[in-house]
């Protein structure tokens, strides 16, 4: 059965889900914004975790449990500083979505949320990065089977774009 993406606005820190995605530096080591989130409310034993991964390129992905979170999981996604538009952002940005996906199947998700990656600290147009995350989504073989993915937006802003983009054509 395949699921329609939702788009909510909620701290996804307090999300239930098999799986959220943290939109991380290439340390993986912590941040502010979404990743300091997290951090803190994952406890002291995901930045332990985190440290036998080695780091992690821009848009690639990587997973730990997901400790003291209500889910299960936590997809460690690195997205692309946005310095124009010109420097394989989009590409980039495109292969956050479509790798965290990728590992999600592999670790038997039915339920995933994702943050606007890019769309804090590192400066992506949010009306631009919320285009690729839902065609990228979209387009993913995972959403024809068991996965439900949810754009978790912390601005109003954020759930308006998503909504547009996700009603069905009229
Ligand atoms: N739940 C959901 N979304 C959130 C939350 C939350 N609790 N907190 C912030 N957001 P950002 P980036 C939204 O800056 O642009 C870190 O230092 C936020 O409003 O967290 O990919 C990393 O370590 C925005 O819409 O991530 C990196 O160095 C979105 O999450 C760098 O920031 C992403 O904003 C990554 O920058």
């Amino acid at each position: 059965m395949s699921h329609h993406p939702i788009a909510i606005q909620a701290d996804i820190t307090k999300l239930p889900l098999d799986a959220i995605v943290n939109a991380a530096n290439s340390s993986l080591l912590g941040g502010g914004g979404v990743d300091g989130a997290i951090h803190r409310a994952a406890g002291p034993e995901l930045v332990h975790a985190c440290r036998l991964l080695g780091g992690c390129k821009t848009g690639d992905a990587k997973v730990t449990e997901g400790f003291r979170l209500p889910a299960r999981h936590i997809i460690h996604t690195v997205g692309p500083v946005w310095r124009g538009g010109a420097h394989g952002e989009a590409e980039l940005l495109a292969s956050c979505y479509w790798k965290s996906l990728d590992l999600a199947t592999r670790h038997g998700c039915t339920s995933i949320a994702f943050p606007c990656i890019s769309t804090g600290i590192y400066g992506y147009p949010p009306a631009l990065a919320a285009d690729i995350a839902v065609r990228t989504v979209m387009a993913h073989p995972a959403l024809k089977e068991e996965l439900q993915v949810t754009f978790c937006c912390y601005s109003a802003s954020d759930l308006a774009l998503y909504q547009s983009l996700l009603a069905p054509a009229q």
